[in-house]
């Protein structure tokens, strides 16, 4: 993958923290807060303070069973009560917790209260479906206020939901169901898309017929599509219908801190995606403390988060993050540039945004238009900016910089993960800022650049990225498979979590990530796993195998290049690559974006038959192979 990493090299710029943010915020001092980080069981244990307990913990961590570590061990504690209950009896109340817009422009306030009440009305209703404790609920749904009062009804009564990502289509949608054998999946007529609607129903139905665990399905209708009564099957009911007449109070289920909250599914280097794991009191203390510190909110804030619910930067920063905190989050459905590259700008003047958290690719996207559409909008009310997702290029750090925060909101570059939970390296507020480097380990996480055996690399070397002691919001496992668990992250470096990225430090101590060291793609930030691809491709009659690379995109960061070796008689022309493009998203989703498809007669593999994929990425940049020692014939 050619990035300019030359550019990484030589950037030298430092931006000094701006005074005003600083005076106003909960950490004025970024290093020393890193210092007290150091007492790390301390420094969490004080964080979870902020949070209500129905019982405290009587140990902050367990290390006993590694790499399956336990954090506040029999504390009691609810997701729901905490991002919502807690706020109806405090002057928050009548706060809008929820802000939800789309692309057309409807919007539809929540306050604290009404959000209790709906929560409390699905959580009845998911009761009187039978849901337990335990049990697994799926949402395949825009970004929809549905969404939001689903997942939290779960964590309210204990249930584990697992949230596949509206974009992902039927192949992809399958396996994910049928892995963690949901009984219940709640869905919608369809989300809102420049300007059209997506028929999400229809991609369900299809996906229904391979889903032999499903026993009920929910439809919000939300586009407002004609569907009635006499269009559902017998195991599907209308969410309006499942909580009418239902109570809007509902008692929290007092949840152990190591309970399950939630499986998100994840693209993995080989075989099927991988169900990342994470549990109750960690996952709240380490995801509200990051928030609060790196993007500085207070209870006036009006937060937003552009990712989706479907991915973990949702998940943790659109949802509970910020109900958590009890600040004000805006859910936007739709595209950056619709109805015009102003969209986006548009909403934040509207609604006088003032922490801004997005992705690389989408600043790469809207820079195109130039300046033009930010300069049309009063975007004064923004005081910090964020980006996450892929290590984002100074050139659009520096755009972003100027003509969004007007050289006055500092840039949060946050690295971590679906497998972190949480940012494990961001700056604060108060950081010199260096455009392209995610900077430091945030305080309590102790991060660094390592060689295979684990010995620190010189300053300015490349190496592996690792994790050096347990973090709260860490996963704890994958779903059903501690195997895979223990080998992918905990035993490839010994002692160590192994992130699975490349990175280097440079001499003042700063992270400068510069991509996956595995076979997992990153298109416009999205995580997506090159084995996946390849079963899209060779589940096709005409592709006999298929291997994938990432190739350099200069808005989306990567796309795919394809390389396919046809059955007898195809030969690859123009409408066999429409249909092979067709076919991959049918399979996927409109995540899967191909640059590139190439027929060849033969792949480059292992003697134990594994495609080497980083000979054909050498090839393709036209760079060195490297060893090729275990290639076969
Ligand atoms: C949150 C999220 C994780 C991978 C990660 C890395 C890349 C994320 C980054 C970044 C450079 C940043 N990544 N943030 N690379 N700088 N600020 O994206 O989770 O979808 O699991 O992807 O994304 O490669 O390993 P996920």
């Amino acid at each position: 993958m050619k990035r300019d990493t030359t550019v990484l090299l030589d950037e030298k710029r430092i931006f000094k923290p701006n005074v005003e943010t600083v005076e106003r915020a909960h950490v004025k001092n970024w290093e020393t807060e890193i210092e007290k980080g150091k007492n790390f069981e301390k420094y969490w244990e004080e964080k979870a303070e902020d949070l209500d307990w129905f019982e405290r913990w009587d140990q902050v961590l367990d290390e006993s069973n590694k790499p399956f570590f336990k954090w506040f061990v029999n504390g009691k504690i609810n997701l729901a009560y905490n991002a919502v209950d807690r706020w109806i009896n405090t002057e928050k109340r009548n706060q809008v917790a929820i802000l939800y817009v789309n692309e057309r422009g409807d919007e539809k306030k929540l306050t604290y209260y009404e959000l209790y009440r709906e929560v409390n009305k699905m959580a009845n209703g998911l009761k009187n479906l039978g849901v337990k404790k335990g049990d697994t609920v799926s949402m395949y749904l825009p970004m929809c206020p549905e969404l939001l009062i689903s997942m939290l009804a779960c964590n309210k009564i204990g249930a584990v939901h697992s949230v596949v990502y509206s974009g992902l289509s039927v192949g992809a949608f399958v396996e994910r169901m049928n892995d963690a054998k949901v009984k219940i999946l709640i869905t919608a007529d369809g989300t809102y898309r420049r300007g059209k609607i997506i028929d999400l129903k229809k991609i369900s139905d299809e996906a229904m017929l391979q889903c032999p665990t499903i026993e009920t399905v929910i439809v919000v209708k939300h586009t407002g599509s004609k569907i009635d009564i006499s269009d559902l099957s017998g195991r599907e009911i209308f969410y309006e219908r499942l909580i009418e007449g239902e109570p809007a109070e509902c008692e929290c289920e007092p949840m152990d801190s190591e309970d399950p909250l939630f499986i998100l599914y994840t693209s993995g280097s080989t075989g099927k995606p991988k169900g990342v794991l994470h549990t109750t009191g960690g996952y709240m203390v380490g995801v509200s403390t990051t928030l609060k510190n790196i993007f500085d909110i207070h209870e006036n804030d009006m937060w937003w988060c552009t990712g989706d619910i479907g991915w973990i930067t949702g998940h943790s920063y659109v949802i509970y993050g910020p109900l958590l905190l009890g600040t004000t989050t805006v859910v936007y459905e739709g595209a950056p540039d619709y109805p015009d590259p102003g969209a986006w700008w548009n909403i934040v003047e509207k609604y006088g945004v003032t922490k801004f958290y997005t992705a690389p690719t989408a600043i790469r996207h809207l820079m195109r238009f130039g300046n033009k559409y930010p300069n049309l909008y009063n975007l004064s009310s923004l005081k910090i900016l964020g980006t996450v997702g892929e290590p984002i290029n100074p050139e659009a750090w520096m755009w972003y910089y100027k003509n969004v925060g007007k050289e006055k909101a500092p840039i949060m570059d946050t690295w971590w993960q679906t497998e972190t939970g949480m940012h494990l390296i961001s700056p604060l507020p108060s950081a010199y800022l260096k455009p392209g480097s995610a900077t430091k380990a945030v305080p309590g996480v102790d991060a660094d650049v390592v060689d295979e055996d684990g010995n620190p690399v010189p300053l300015g070397k490349g190496g592996y990225l690792v994790i050096k002691k347990p973090w709260p919001a860490m996963f704890r496992t994958l779903y059903e498979d501690e195997e895979r668990y223990k080998d992918v992250y905990w035993n490839q470096i010994p002692g160590y979590y192994k992130a699975g990225d490349m990175a280097r430090k440079d001499e003042d101590g700063y992270f400068w990530i510069q991509g996956r060291s595995d076979d997992v793609l990153k298109i416009a930030g999205h995580r997506v796993g090159t084995s996946e691809v390849e079963s899209a491709f060779v589940s096709h009659p005409a592709v006999v195998e298929a291997a994938v690379i990432g190739k350099h995109d200069p808005i989306k960061g990567q796309v795919i290049k394809a390389f396919v070796i046809l059955r007898e008689g195809y030969k690859l022309k123009t409408k066999l690559i429409e249909e092979l493009n067709k076919h991959v998203r049918y399979e996927l989703g409109p995540v899967a974006v191909i640059g590139d498809i190439e027929q060849v007669e033969s792949l480059p593999k292992t003697r134990s038959g594994k495609i080497m994929r980083r000979v054909l990425r050498a090839r393709e940049l036209g760079e060195d192979v490297g060893d090729t020692s275990t290639l076969e014939e």
